[in-house]
């Protein structure tokens, strides 16, 4: 297969031509194609079969352990000022970075198959969708690829009659940290990333694609690409609320938007739409509408269980690929917190030994259809999206944020998404557990000036007098013994009730210096262990603490200067003198 877009054929040849691919592939999308890629991994060792009994069609893959997580300091956005890179961003002078990267791009392929991969964003019937081609050699791109988003001749063909996508030149080139660079070029709609194979580094319709060239159309064109979920939380009555949560990687998305009403709450249903990345316009009424624009979960491995999520724990049971995961005796898939089986063989295909590592890497991942997921909304696929009635921030705090609050109206929740904090994780190269600014969990995917952004982000109270409400939620504050107050997980459905309730005018709500709090009273804590104390707890502001990260939250907004939107600024000031 060739294509009649001549902007596309040319720009192949050209990367053939500079990359000297043994063969090129077009990538159809169709089930032969995948099986035929996995069989020919299994057979090289880049996969390797599990227990066809109980994981069928599952397949492990051990990554380089140099390369298991994105990489932050080595990701950059090449615009023409450095200013509209933002000092939330790494940057590079566009010509620069060519250079740079194509350099390590001459005869990366020699030796390989170049695999062409068409891609849509979103339904492939949506306005809303986005389409790229990603050029790679590395076929467990295309693999997950196919699982994560709509690839092959349908997009092609979209891509075809549009004439216009992103241009995505991957290659794992030789895996060396030296050698590894994730360029953006948003002028161009272009990206180029070499020397990793991993997920968030690799599979470029992803973060590379979606968030941060996204981010960067969408400010252009007028909406907002978000590191979110989107959930459908359907009551016993029988309407449905959606629902728009934006925390840092690792740090619950997945689980949410999954999540499995607990016994005690009978009657609610959970409906999944996405769980990592939304795509946010105003319809024609201005009422803001999601699509997601993936079509699969690449999502952390440890802590699954049948408890904590059976939804993902029974999802990963079949065609699945699991990147970075120990292994049983008997050749199934073992992580931390699997609760069955043990391990005999750790990540690195080395015997397990605890006292040496765990025996699934902290951000080991899953990849698996969305059509697996048997909570996955029909909706995912229609092609407007769905309504969404709240906008929630979050981050994992041991201390400080409450369980959760409402911003007092759409420029307070700017300001509260502006100031979101959390705690590292293991999704990313570098130190765990650090408390660093990630406003709208966007810190590692904005591509461009943050200070922009929330501009962007403000403009939006004066195009629509019905915007959703904002919250901040925090499911992971912990007492002196490090033990977590909440229940979190299914147990997080009651904290959305009072949310719906708030959408709906159901409750009131007492006002504090930062936000609306509940009164205990409205959350349902029937069925918990936990004490009106703890509860107390976690619905408690101490303005001490808040004043000084309010102070944390001015000194970073220090680093934007003027470009900081006044009114942003504003709500700062306000904020601030509540909380003296
Ligand atoms: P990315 O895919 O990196 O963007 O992550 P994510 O935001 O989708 O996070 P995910 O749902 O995969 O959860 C990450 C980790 O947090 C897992 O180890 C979960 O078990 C844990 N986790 C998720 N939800 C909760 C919760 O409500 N409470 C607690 N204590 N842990 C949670
Ligand atoms: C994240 O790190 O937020 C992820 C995984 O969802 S990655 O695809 O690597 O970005
Ligand atoms: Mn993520």
């Amino acid at each position: 297969m060739t294509t009649s877009l001549s902007s596309l054929q040319s720009w192949i040849d050209t990367i053939a031509a500079q990359t000297l691919p043994d063969n090129i592939h077009w990538c159809n999308g169709s089930e032969e194609e995948y099986n035929l890629l996995i069989e020919k991994m299994n057979n090289s060792g880049d996969l390797q079969e599990l227990n066809k009994e109980n994981y069928p069609d599952c397949y492990l893959h051990r990554s380089d352990p140099s390369d298991v997580a994105r990489v932050e300091h080595l990701t950059f956005i090449c615009t023409k000022n450095k200013d509209d890179a933002g000092p939330n961003n790494n940057w590079m002078a566009p010509t620069e970075a060519h250079q740079k990267i194509d350099r390590l791009f001459d005869g990366a392929m020699k030796g390989r198959t170049m695999y062409v991969i068409p891609y849509c964003m979103g339904p492939i019937d949506s306005p809303y969708a986005r389409c790229g081609i990603e050029i790679t050699d590395s076929a467990y791109v295309v693999v997950n690829m196919k699982l994560m988003t709509r690839m092959g001749s349908l997009a092609l063909q979209r891509i075809e009659s549009e004439g216009n996508f992103v241009k995505g030149l991957h290659s794992t080139g030789e895996l060396d940290p030296e050698k590894r660079f994730i360029m953006h070029f948003p002028d161009e709609l272009t990206i180029k990333s070499i020397g990793s194979g991993y997920g968030g580094n690799a599979l470029l319709g992803k973060k590379c694609h979606a968030l941060r060239i996204a981010s960067w159309q969408a400010r252009k064109e007028g909406w907002l690409a978000e590191h979110m979920l989107i959930v459908g939380v359907e009551s016993p009555q029988g309407d449905t609320h959606y629902i728009a949560c934006a925390f840092p990687s690792a740090c619950g998305k997945t689980n949410l938007a999954m999540l499995i009403p607990p016994n005690s709450q009978p009657g609610w249903k959970i409906w999944t739409l996405g769980d990592d990345i939304a795509w946010l316009h105003l319809d024609e009424h201005g009422q803001m509408c999601a699509i997601n624009p993936e079509a699969g979960y690449f999502g952390v491995v440890p802590g699954t269980n049948a408890k904590t999520n059976k939804n993902a724990f029974d999802m990963i049971k079949n065609k699945t690929i699991f990147t970075n995961v120990g292994l049983t005796e008997n050749n199934e898939p073992w992580w931390e917190d699997k609760d069955i089986g043990k391990p005999t063989i750790d990540w690195k295909g080395k015997p397990f030994d605890a006292a040496n590592s765990p025996a699934a890497h902290p951000n080991s991942r899953f990849t698996v259809s969305a059509s697996n997921n048997p909570a996955y909304s029909k909706l995912a696929e229609a092609p407007e999206g769905v309504p969404i009635s709240a906008i929630v921030f979050g981050g994992r705090r041991k201390t400080l944020a409450p369980l959760v609050y409402e911003a007092k109206n759409w420029e307070h929740g700017v300001l509260v998404g502006a100031g979101v904090a959390s705690e590292t994780t293991a999704a990313a190269t570098g130190e765990v557990g650090v408390v660093r600014r990630d406003p709208m969990a966007m810190k590692p995917f904005c591509g461009y000036n943050f200070a922009d952004y929330w501009d962007h982000w403000l403009s939006f109270s004066k195009r629509s007098s019905n915007l959703p409400k904002i919250f901040h939620v925090n499911w992971f504050r912990q007492n002196e013994a490090g033990k977590f107050l909440w229940p979190g997980f299914g147990e997080n459905l009651r904290v959305l009730r009072w949310i719906i309730d708030r959408c709906e005018n159901r409750v009131p709500a007492y006002t504090t210096a930062i936000g609306n709090l509940p009164n205990a009273k409205d959350i349902d804590i029937s069925d918990l262990d936990i004490s009106s104390e703890v509860l107390e707890e976690l619905l408690s502001v101490k303005n001490n603490e808040w004043l000084d990260e309010i102070n944390s939250i001015g000194e970073y907004f220090k680093s934007y200067g003027d470009r900081l939107p006044d009114a942003l600024n504003q709500e700062f000031i306000k904020l601030k003198a509540g909380l003296t």
